[in-house]
């Protein structure tokens, strides 16, 4: 009987094995942050508010070249974040919100934006210095009304790339 059970055990370990080091890297490659509240797209998908793609499993790891206005940073792996009309939840907000951050790897900042339907609302900029493992910034919305799509930019001050989040809120609703 224990001869049978450690048989069991060594090969759910030799199964399990190379899917381990299949994940290893990428959890740690995919460690940087993405907006958390108000619920972002991506952080939507991974508390299964909406049915989502592999963008569920990290919702950290939207990065892209700087520069970018798309909501999945242009990764054709989470495209589905650039569709508008996959049922993403709408927060009623009112005229300033507070947009928080979590970060699972905190990369030293140039800039933190916030876009509203494509026009810059905010910028703060960080000068460079290493953010607390949660950042939150209140942000005016009050050009703005009704149904609004926000785009959120983490700019990292030592590589090309930033981190996107797009959040979709409802201005004056709340
Ligand atoms: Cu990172």
């Amino acid at each position: 009987m224990s001869l049978k059970r450690k048989a069991v055990s060594a090969a759910t370990v030799a199964a399990a094995t190379p899917l381990l080091f299949a994940l290893m890297p990428a959890a740690a490659a995919n460690a940087h942050g993405y907006v958390s509240s108000p619920a972002s797209r991506q952080a939507q998908c991974a508390a299964g508010t909406v049915d989502c793609g592999p963008i569920k499993w990290e919702p950290q790891s939207v990065e892209g070249p700087k520069g970018l206005t798309s909501c999945s940073g242009g990764n054709s792996r989470f495209a589905e974040l650039d569709d508008d009309s996959k049922g993403w939840e709408v927060h009623p907000v009112g005229s300033s919100l507070d947009f928080t951050w979590t970060l699972t790897a905190r990369h030293a900042t140039s800039t933190w934006q916030y876009y509203a339907d494509g026009q810059k609302v905010a910028e703060i900029d960080d000068g460079g210095a290493r953010p607390a493992p949660t950042v939150t910034h209140n942000v005016d919305l009050s050009g703005h009304s009704g149904p609004t799509k926000v785009l959120a930019v983490w700019n990292i001050a030592d590589t090309a790339n930033a981190f996107y989040a797009c959040i979709d809120v409802n201005v004056g609703a709340a």
